[in-house]
């Protein structure tokens, strides 16, 4: 398999670790958001929405979004589940994945960031207040919803694809300066995460096309 994908990108990050947690080989190849290598001629043949990550499979097909990815992997690569067995957990654990997909990490994009700068005149202040807002409060509710969960990951003693989500999205969050004094559970859980060599291999350091920081 081929991931394509940007060392920061925390979208790909988390097709990243679902590959490093089931133990996948995988080949790497960058795509330089800054550079607007995803919206060359070359990359919209694979994702025709210019973005990353896309991830091509062993018999050559060519497949997009993360949440839609890592669903293939748990199909195709069954072994090491990602997915807890109980149903209402199955269902938690896609929730969490989904508020960080869909009313999270989308505010913090570079192109979103791009179009707050450049054509809405937001400054440093007011970009950080409106992620506070809008990202801050959806980890908000992904705090709410693990809060009372026993176990060092997201739901029990298992990585799921809630922890694969969270890692990037709290990642993503320190970068940005969001606040997060209210996320004990989420920090915990974070920084038992990246205690595990899964998790550091699919760090953005630990990427090839890494700017070191
Ligand atoms: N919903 C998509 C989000 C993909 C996405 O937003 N990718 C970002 C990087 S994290 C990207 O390619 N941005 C390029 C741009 O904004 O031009 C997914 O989950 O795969």
């Amino acid at each position: 398999m081929k991931l394509f994908g940007y060392w920061r990108s925390s979208a790909t990050y988390r097709v990243r670790i679902a590959m490093e947690l089931k133990g996948l080989e995988f080949d790497y190849e960058p795509v330089n958001l800054l550079k607007g290598e995803q919206r060359s001629p070359a990359f919209l043949r694979r994702n025709p929405q210019g973005l990353v990550p896309a991830l091509q499979t062993k018999e050559g097909a060519i497949l997009t979004q993360s949440i839609a990815i890592v669903e293939f992997l748990e199909e195709r690569y069954p072994e090491t589940p990602l997915l807890p067995h109980d149903a209402e957990q199955r269902a938690k654990a896609r929730a969490i994945a989904a508020i960080i997909a869909c009313e999270a990490q989308p505010f913090m994009n570079l192109r979103i960031q791009t179009y707050l700068k450049e054509e809405c005149d937001f400054d440093a202040d007011a970009v950080k207040s409106w992620l506070n807002r809008w990202s801050g409060g959806a980890m908000a509710s992904v705090e709410s919803l693990i809060a009372r969960e026993k176990g060092p990951f997201c739901l029990g003693d298992k990585p799921t694809v809630a922890d694969a989500f969270l890692v990037p999205q709290m990642f993503g969050a320190l970068r940005f300066g969001i606040d997060l004094s209210k996320a004990a559970r989420i920090k915990a859980v974070y920084d038992h995460c990246n205690s595990l060599d899964a998790f550091k291999r699919a760090h953005p350091q630990n990427q090839p096309d890494a700017i070191p920081g």
